[in-house]
């Protein structure tokens, strides 16, 4: 199996980190051409990271290819085993895609802007706020996003909320995680886990290669 990522993707450093912490024979590689070539249209029609080349098929999106790893390889699990557990690792998942990183993606092309849009940040920036604070309502307290282990959901939160401490303190937000305390703690704990310690610093890396 193949993962199409690129360093610096939140979504493929999910999908990453569960492929490292469940110690996946999943090749990683860079999308041929990059992700708008026809080459790489014509692996994923949606034209973005990462997308998964099972051999039988190609699955786009992250949350997508988390579960179908999850089936596949169903040893070292990573989706917790309560119902009601497996429910809220599906639920912080959806906080984040919908409330923290749909409304981060607009703020990205401002800070290209030659004259930035004050309104629209700060639009953004309290629509990114409102996600923190339902993101570590649900948070787990154990040191882990649910439960007292690594779950789907740390795969999901870990990029997230390293993205959230670089790129929000440029729009006005200076520390995101102040106040939210269930994210304070895991993030100064979660750095110790070799898997989240290794997602985070190849996101490092793709960003000073880039900047
Ligand atoms: N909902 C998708 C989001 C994937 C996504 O937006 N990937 C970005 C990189 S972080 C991308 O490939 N963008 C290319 C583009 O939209 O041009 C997922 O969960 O996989």
């Amino acid at each position: 199996m193949k993962l199409y990522s690129l360093p610096i993707s939140p979504f493929a450093a999910r999908c990453r980190m569960m492929i490292y912490a469940k110690d996946l024979p999943v090749e990683i590689v860079d999308p041929p051409g990059g992700v708008k070539s026809n080459d790489y249209s014509a692996i994923n029609p949606l034209g973005k990271v990462p997308s998964l080349d099972t051999g039988e098929g190609v699955i786009p999106e992250s949350e997508t290819i988390l579960e179908f790893l999850e089936d596949h390889f169903p040893d070292k699990p990573l989706r917790p085993e309560k119902p009601l557990h497996r429910s809220r690792a599906r639920l912080l998942a959806r906080i984040i895609d919908l409330y923290i990183m749909e409304p981060m993606v607009p703020l990205f092309t401002q800070l290209r802007a030659q004259k930035p849009d004050q309104e629209l940040i700060k639009r953004q920036v309290a629509k990114i706020e409102h996600g923190l604070w339902w993101l570590d309502y649900y948070f787990g307290d154990k040191g882990y996003a649910v439960g007292n282990r690594l779950s789907t959901a740390d795969c999901a939160a870990v990029p997230v909320l390293l993205f959230v401490q670089v790129f929000m303190p440029g729009f006005g937000l200076e520390k995101p995680l102040k106040m939210r305390d269930k994210l304070t703690a895991y993030w100064e704990s979660i750095q110790s886990d070799p898997h989240a310690a290794r997602v985070i610093a190849e996101i490092r890396e793709g960003l000073d290669r880039i900047q």
